[in-house]
């Protein structure tokens, strides 16, 4: 991408202030987003100049059956401010939680965005939407879910959901499902894009959004109606802890010195196996390296798959999709020298998993404004597993 054709552009002195960020930070996160979606490096002068020239599209945001965890996790990010850059990408006309209006007031301003911007809106829905006794378990301004997700995506020009809740029923739909929650797909009759996670991980929704800002349409996505680019990968094949679970070294009770020495979780129910996801990539929270499940310690319990989350129970086996554990495998460091350590066969298959996730990590660290150095989850790695 030629960053100096936009050095001198207005549109870009203007952003750089709506923005709070330098515009060579504002230029890496264009090519970032660019590489997590998988597109060529021509596509971030193209998401660079629909952020900084485009109308925001304006964005309805329904909540039904949920914790609120999906927004929740919006508003937590930095690096640059991921809020920030949200409300600076879209306009919220209609959001619930972040709402001032209340009440009649609050309906009256949803309807007045969906005429206003007929046909052109996206409408993001977070929670499940319950369908047992014509829906009366979740009611908003004198409608049921069922309702007003039908009245929201009549004009919409694109309907998203978010969280495993709105993509595949999520907690709420959890057996015995006592109010036959259901995804937003579905009530709709159809494959919508879907960000699943409990929480979702938040640059996977802004990345959909640019794509969409860009492109006009959305990405992308699987036969379930998840974005390629944010899951077309399973969780265990980035997953720091894969050396550990190749050689077989198990943790087999939380605390245990297995466990503290960070091996693999496969014993303690992780899901990782047959879990897609981009989280040992792009982490969450912005808060150093290791900040996803697994990297804290407790087991994936596969939060963005139907079937799995809130179904199969957290302490079973994970069904391995792709290969199984051996039997039993020669412990490197006792039974073959000093040669190869642990620290560095981790190392080595960290860097290995990691080039896959290499694009995710970088929207990672959008706006930090220091060179990413992609050895560093692997130097970490080495840290917490000195040989
Ligand atoms: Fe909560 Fe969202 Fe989970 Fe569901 O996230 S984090 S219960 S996916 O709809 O608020
Ligand atoms: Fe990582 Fe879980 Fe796979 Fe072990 S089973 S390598 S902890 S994803
Ligand atoms: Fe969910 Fe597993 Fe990722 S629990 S957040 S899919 S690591």
């Amino acid at each position: 991408m030629d960053e100096n054709s936009f050095e001198n552009d207005e549109s870009m002195v203007t952003l750089e202030k709506r923005l709070g960020i330098s515009r060579r930070n504002f230029m890496q996160m264009c090519a970032a987003m660019a590489a997590t979606m998988g597109l060529p490096n021509d596509a971030a002068a193209a998401i660079a100049k629909a952020v900084a020239t485009k109308k925001r599209p304006s964005v309805i945001w329904l909540h039904f059956q949920e914790c609120t965890g999906c927004t929740e996790s919006l508003l937590r990010a930095e690096h640059p401010t991921l809020e920030k850059l949200i409300l600076d990408i879209i306009s919220l006309d209609y959001h619930e939680t972040l709402f001032a209006a209340a009440g009649h007031q609050a309906e009256a301003a949803r309807r007045a965005a969906m005429k206003a911007n007929k046909g052109k809106y996206i409408l993001v829905v977070e929670g499940a939407i319950p369908t047992k006794d014509n829906g009366i378990y979740c009611k908003i301004g004198g409608q049921t879910a069922i309702e007003m997700l039908k009245e929201c995506a009549a004009d919409a020009a694109a309907v998203v959901a978010i969280g495993s809740c709105a993509s595949w029923g999520g907690m709420p739909s959890t057996p015995p499902n006592p109010t036959g929650a259901k995804s937003a797909g579905e009530v709709l009759g159809k494959v919508i894009p879907n960000i699943p996670g409990c929480p979702p991980n938040p640059y996977n929704f802004l990345s959909t959004v640019v794509h969409f800002l860009t492109f006009g349409k959305l990405p992308d996505v699987d036969a379930i109606g998840r974005p390629k680019f944010a899951y077309s990968r399973l969780i265990h094949e980035n997953c720091e802890r894969r050396a550990h679970f190749d050689a077989g070294r198990f943790a087999l009770e939380f605390g245990d010195d297995g466990h503290k020495k960070g091996y693999c979780l496969y014993k303690l129910g992780c899901k990782g196996p047959e879990t897609y996801g981009n989280c040992p990539a792009v982490l969450f929270g912005d808060v150093g390296n290791a900040s996803w499940p697994v990297g804290t310690g407790h087991p994936c319990i596969g939060c963005t798959e139907k079937g799995i989350a809130f179904t199969k129970p957290i302490h079973a086996l994970a069904d391995l999709k792709t290969m199984r554990p051996p039997v039993s495998f020669p412990n490197i460091v006792e039974q073959q020298g000093v040669g190869a350590t642990i620290g560095a066969t981790v190392l080595a298959a960290a860097v290995a998993g990691l080039a896959a996730g290499a694009g995710a990590k970088m929207a990672k660290n959008l706006g930090k404004g220091v060179k990413l150095d992609e050895s560093e989850p692997a130097k970490k790695n080495e840290e917490r597993n000195p040989s």
